[in-house]
């Protein structure tokens, strides 16, 4: 009681700030997780899979708390992000600097948080979350209903990666990626080994990026699109020798970057903290 009385006073005063502010329950330690933006619409969608398509893996996100049963926290602490794309995050488990993900009205919220304004490693923290190890699958469709941050320097994802990690050989499936400067552009880009790293990728414009969208990857023996809101801007042929890559099991992957070589890094223009909010996951088969 005291929670829902907690709850309206804040929605009263934000009718005032034009600001949101929601409680959170926070996903395995860490604390309670606070939204401090406006939450993005979470009316019903119209999602189908296409004929066929049976659901084999979900989740919703309609818990209390993250589902450890389907997802881990992959922790990347400085060191890591200095020798990979030269990210400046540290991917928490909701532990010090946190809480990075937990669930929100029906949501998982990854939520970068400034916790220095030196700007530069360990000067933000984030979540990475990972089904490694809990679950993948090799050709279907998967689908996710993601709102998006904003801002020079953030770099939100929804990937897969293969199994037996040797990159690039086991693969790289980027379903979404977004450059908070551009924030109205998402990418959509496969990598793969041929006497060394090759990569293809491609990206399409959307309206209103901070409200939900649809991202999408349908993986057959063939090929794989990838498309928003059903708008697939991206084929790629995986036949022939040298893409064995695509035809072997993938994890799925969200995590919210901020700065690195691609998108650049954070300026007095980035407001912080950034969330990327996803209203579900789900993978179909045939
Ligand atoms: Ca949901």
């Amino acid at each position: 009681m005291y929670r829902m009385l907690f709850l309206l006073t804040l929605t009263i005063f934000s009718f005032y700030s034009c600001d949101v502010a929601v409680s959170g329950s926070g996903g395995g330690g860490g604390g309670v997780g606070v939204v401090e933006r406006e939450l993005p619409s979470t009316n019903n969608d119209s999602y189908t899979p296409g004929t066929g398509y049976n659901l084999i893996w979900s989740d919703e996100f309609n818990d209390n708390a993250i589902d450890l049963s389907k997802w881990s926290y992959e922790t990347k602490a400085t060191g890591w992000s200095q020798s990979w794309n030269n990210e400046l995050q540290n991917y928490t488990d909701n532990g010090t600097g946190g809480p990075n993900a937990f669930i929100t009205n029906g949501m998982l919220v990854i939520k970068a948080i400034k916790v220095n304004n030196s700007n530069t490693y360990d000067s933000y923290t984030s979540a990475r979350m990972v089904t490694k190890g809990k679950f993948s699958f090799q050709y279907g469709k998967i689908a996710a209903r993601i709102a998006l941050p904003y801002g020079k320097g953030i770099w939100p994802a929804f990937w897969m990666l293969g199994n037996n990690y040797t990159w690039p050989a086991s693969g790289e499936i980027d379903i979404m990626e977004q450059l908070g400067h551009e924030s109205n552009k998402v990418y959509g880009t496969v990598h793969w080994d041929d006497g060394g790293h090759k990569y293809y990728g491609t990206n399409t414009l959307i309206s209103n990026p901070l409200e939900f969208h649809i991202y999408e990857a349908e993986w057959t023996s063939n090929q794989i699109k990838i498309g928003v809101d059903g708008n697939f801007y991206f084929t790629f042929d995986i036949t022939g020798a040298t893409k064995t890559e695509f035809h072997q099991p993938y994890y799925i992957l969200l995590n919210l970057a901020v700065g690195g070589n691609w998108p650049g890094y954070p300026d007095a223009t980035t407001v912080f903290p950034q969330y990327m909010f996803v209203d579900w996951v789900r993978v179909y088969q045939k």
